[in-house]
């Protein structure tokens, strides 16, 4: 007897971003980006990704009428990822995804189009979430993040965030399989930032490996010394994510763990006001930090 598995469209655009995101989900181990896109992600539902830049076989005008006919099918019921920054500056002439009858069209208008017409809106990454790197001072590609451009365009969508410079490929799997298992997020969900408290709900300092060293006075002068890292750099004070725990590259390590300060790349005013990246947090940029969000 065969189960019915239930489709849930997806799509994924990229803006101004590294394309490290995308790296990132390609990493993921358990389940895997063939289980993604190939397997159910949760019994019986399987995620239908139709588009995704990077990743796909596809190209020219065949494979940008994907995305119009997805928005057509599918009203309301597909869900849109996005990688990388909304770039604004001059209508967002220097960030296009591709030409449809010979014109250009900015990443800016298609993610808005795709958005009105969406389930919901899950931005990958610090780019999209919060404007990241290309929105870094003094900005002048006009970028920002996703859910402050649908709320300028005044759309009112879900917008869930996954940041994290990149993110974790858990992240955003678990994020789209709880989706998939019990419907949109509900506000006691996420945190003020959008992001899924399941992941992102935990100091980085609460849970490090090395906070005895800190409690202690302990700390590191050079990257490799043991110790704290708190004096050169580490913004672990500031950031929510579960990385001591839950680790990366399946397992093997962490930034801290590596000896590398954490750099707050899951926070909203990443990266403007937590470099320099080997400097101790400034704390005038840490009162600043904690009441400011620029998403
Ligand atoms: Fe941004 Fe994605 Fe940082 Fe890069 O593309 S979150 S620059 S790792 O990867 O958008
Ligand atoms: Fe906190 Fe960073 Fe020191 Fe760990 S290394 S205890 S996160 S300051």
């Amino acid at each position: 007897m065969s189960t019915k598995v239930v489709e849930i469209p997806a799509v994924w655009i990229a803006g101004a971003s590294c394309s490290g995101c995308s790296v990132s989900l390609l990493n993921a181990v358990s389940p895997t980006v063939k289980n993604l896109l190939i397997d159910p992600i949760i019994p019986g539902k399987h995620l239908n990704l139709r588009f995704h830049s990077t990743v796909m076989a596809g190209q020219g005008e065949p494979a940008m009428q994907v995305l119009q006919a997805t928005r057509k099918a599918d009203k309301g019921g597909y869900l849109v990822l996005v990688e990388g920054s909304v770039v604004g500056q001059d209508d967002g002439l220097y960030c296009t995804i591709g030409e449809v009858g010979g014109k250009q069209i900015a990443f800016q208008d298609k993610l808005l189009d795709l958005a009105r017409d969406a389930l919901a809106v899950v931005s990958v990454g610090t780019c999209a979430s919060f404007g990241g790197i290309p929105a870094a001072h003094p900005n002048p590609s006009r970028s920002q993040g996703v859910k402050q451009a649908l709320d300028q365009a005044g759309i009112k969508k879900p917008v869930i965030n996954v940041p994290g410079c990149p993110p974790h490929p858990d992240w955003l799997l678990g994020t789209v399989a709880m989706v998939m298992l019990k419907g949109l997020p509900s506000a006691d969900d996420l945190d003020y930032a959008l992001r899924p408290k399941a992941f992102y709900g935990k100091l980085i300092h609460d849970n490090c490996p090395r906070r005895a060293y800190f409690d202690a006075g302990r700390f590191a002068q050079r990257a490799s010394d043991p110790g704290c890292l708190y004096q050169i750099g580490c913004k672990g004070p500031l950031t929510y994510a579960d990385c001591p725990t839950r680790l990366w590259n399946n397992g093997v390590n962490w930034c801290v763990g590596a000896g590398s300060p954490c750099i707050g790349c899951c926070e909203p005013t990443f990266p403007d006001d937590v470099q320099p990246v080997f400097e101790k947090i400034n704390e005038d940029r840490l009162s600043r930090f904690q009441i400011k969000t620029r998403g």
